[in-house]
């Protein structure tokens, strides 16, 4: 019999311990996808987060590491530059990349380092309890904004992608959702090319995938779904914000 459907060889048995519903498996599952099919699990290299992804290590059948939180980007410089044969990812949620970590993923990227960014944007601290993170959309309630953000308090949303896109050094920053079948395809579609980028070794690439995340929201996993297509991507618009590789 002909097998169509089985774990990617960059995942191991391992079973994920995410929430229902959160979109942390799926995005697991889209770089393992990528990485089998770019014929790389053999040299590559994957940097754990601290957060919901924090037992990431785990999860992937790879060669992976684990950075203190926000240095995701740091280590895997460090890694790349002296191992400029090996594919290097950071793997990075919102809190991580936009808070502790900013500094980091900017100079990182100012410096165009040939490593591959994924992003995971849940508009909160997942792992501790749903706090605010600079992701957080005006209005949103979380732990630690009970009334909803309000700008003359907390500040406004950051968009990372837009950000680094101010940047000379980036090649390629692109805007990921995954709340749907025709989502996901694309998101993997730009997985793998944040990936191939690096094998072609044109540059710095982040991939930034819009994310679920139920059980913090306080929603079903249907309403979060809802959520996502009516309410954060109003604020993150999905798509290329920069391709120099075009
Ligand atoms: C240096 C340091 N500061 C704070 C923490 C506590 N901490 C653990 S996870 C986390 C936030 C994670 O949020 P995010 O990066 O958005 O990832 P998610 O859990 O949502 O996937 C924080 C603040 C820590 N572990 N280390």
């Amino acid at each position: 019999m002909k097998k169509i459907f089985s774990r990617p060889e960059s995942l191991t048995n391992a079973p994920f311990s995410y929430c229902p519903g959160c979109g942390h498996g799926i995005a697991h599952r889209l770089v393992a996808e990528s990485i089998d099919e770019l014929g790389i699990r053999e040299r590559t290299i994957g940097v754990a987060p601290v957060g919901c992804a924090v037992f990431a290590y785990n999860y992937f059948n790879l060669d992976m590491t684990e950075a203190p939180h926000g240095r995701p980007p740091a280590a895997a410089t460090g890694i790349k530059r002296t191992n400029p044969d090996k594919i290097v990812f950071a793997y990075q949620g919102d809190g991580d990349i936009a808070a502790i970590g900013m500094s980091e993923i900017v100079h990182a990227a100012n410096r165009g380092e040939n490593i591959t960014v994924i992003f995971i944007n849940n508009a909160n601290y997942g792992m501790t309890g749903g706090q605010m993170a600079p992701t957080t959309l005006l209005g949103q309630v979380t732990q630690t904004t009970p009334f909803g953000r309000d700008p003359k308090r907390e500040g406004y949303p950051i968009k990372v992608c837009e950000l680094l896109s101010s940047l000379e050094a980036p090649v390629y920053l692109e805007r990921v959702a995954i709340y749907d079948p025709k989502q996901v395809l694309n998101a993997k579609r730009a997985i793998k090319k944040a990936f191939a980028n690096q094998v072609e070794n044109k540059g710095f690439s982040l991939v930034e995938i819009i994310s679920n995340c139920p059980v913090d929201w306080g929603m079903t996993v249907m309403d979060s779904i809802k959520w996502v297509k009516d309410v954060f991507i109003k604020t993150f618009p999905l798509g290329i914000i920069k391709d120099k590789t075009r």
